[in-house]
């Protein structure tokens, strides 16, 4: 709850965006619980930062458990923001009861897993992983053309005390607690959900490009109108992509126009494509789609199509998999696998370590809005599950 108040909306929702102020705010805050935890704060190139318990053995690869803190705009207290603080919690919980386990122990915040401002999203996490470079992703930029290079040290500025760590450090283990985002768990009255794995996601960046011309004189035989052009090849999308395929998901995003004046024929018009399906092959044919189509209703317009992510499915693994239903069992709580249909920086950090994920309910399965709730008792069971595989990863 104290986290939800940077970047605090009327509405009760959040507005964190990666390497905003707000977001830079709730790490000077995560940093603080971190001096009462006795546990020491750093942090990567790539702007993610670890609180870090020592083990017994500090040469050890450390067991990490986290998620992210940035939220896309008007979203929810607890996309990302539960597993960050799950983690912390394990952390104070074996502080507390003077546990020192065989491996440290490091909750992580992973920078921008939304992509909400920097585009596309699960970056500090890719970037720790080695599946994008540090390079690239300083060079992105923001819709008011401000790169990630240019705020990223002022977020490192603001935690003083943090000493830097080279990228993708080997760690024995990662995971991630968060809220399901859907309503299964909840329409089943089951407390945990064991995560199978993470539907795969393909996403493109769409530009028409007409002409602007006169509202009043232009001769409509003769415009080449670029928001009539995205409108067609928005309908098509949907029609072709979604025909037949109930498991497909497609998003528009983003969509802006320009010159964006009521009396002008828009003469440039640029939105976003979200594509997701839970089968490898299916979500290639349908993103393959995504550029013939936009070639075919074009009309008068040229259009540019570029693929920015292109992520298959995920999947966790049976020993992972086990070795979380093992400890749900030992605290005597329901549970169901379950697919994740959302994304999560898990999908890169499973490309390079042992890596899991523990779902509980959220209300209405709603997120990426202010209506996201989750209930104490349940975000608490996740939180003791974590609890439990990491010890038990520490000390294996
Ligand atoms: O888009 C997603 O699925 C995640 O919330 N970033
Ligand atoms: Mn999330
Ligand atoms: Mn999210």
């Amino acid at each position: 709850m104290e986290l939800a108040t940077h970047g605090a909306m009327p509405d009760g929702g959040v507005t964190r965006l990666a390497l905003s102020e707000a977001d830079i705010d709730a790490r000077r805050l995560i940093a603080r619980w971190a001096e009462s935890l006795q546990a020491e704060v750093l942090a990567d190139d790539a702007g993610n930062c670890f609180i870090r318990y020592a083990g017994r053995d500090p040469e050890l690869p450390p067991v990490m458990a986290g998620s992210h803190i940035d939220t896309v705009p008007g979203g929810g207290k607890f996309d990302g923001a539960y597993g960050v603080v799950a983690a912390l919690e394990v952390i104070e919980a074996m502080q507390q009861a003077g546990v020192r386990p065989k491996r440290s122990v490091e909750a992580v915040i992973w920078t921008n897993e939304e992509g909400a401002r920097f585009s596309p999203g699960q970056m500090g996490a890719a970037a720790f992983a080695g599946t994008r470079s540090v390079d690239e992703i300083l060079c992105v930029k923001d819709r008011d053309g401000v790169r990630v290079r240019d705020v990223l040290p002022r977020m490192l500025a603001a935690l003083p005390k943090a000493r830097m760590r080279s990228l993708g450090v080997p760690i024995t283990a990662f995971f991630e607690a968060h809220i399901e985002q859907g309503p299964e768990l909840e329409a089943h009255a089951t407390q945990i959900g064991v995560v199978t794995g993470i539907q795969g996601r393909r996403s493109f960046i769409v530009t028409v490009l007409g002409e602007a011309a006169h509202g009043g004189t232009a001769r409509q035989s003769e415009r080449k109108d670029a928001l009539l052009g995205a409108v067609r090849i928005i309908g098509a999308l949907e029609a072709s992509v979604l025909e037949n395929e109930s498991d497909a998901r497609l998003t528009i995003g983003t969509f802006s126009l320009e010159p964006n004046a009521p009396l002008v024929v828009p003469g440039c018009v640029r939105f976003s494509v979200d594509l997701r399906h839970p089968e490898n092959a299916t979500m290639k044919r349908l993103g393959d789609l995504v550029p013939a189509i936009c070639a075919r209703h074009r009309g008068a317009c040229a259009v540019e199509v570029v693929e920015n992510a292109n992520a298959p499915c995920a999947y966790f693994g049976e020993p992972m998999m086990q070795f979380i239903e093992a400890a749900v069992d030992r605290l005597q709580l329901s549970r169901r696998r379950i697919f994740s249909l959302a994304g999560h920086d898990s999908r890169e950090i499973v490309k390079i370590a042992p890596t899991g994920m523990i779902f509980v309910p959220c209300k209405r399965g709603l997120s990426h809005s202010a209506l996201e709730e989750a209930e104490p008792h349940d975000l608490a069971a996740g939180a003791r599950v974590l609890a439990e595989v990491v010890i038990a990863a520490c000390d294996a």
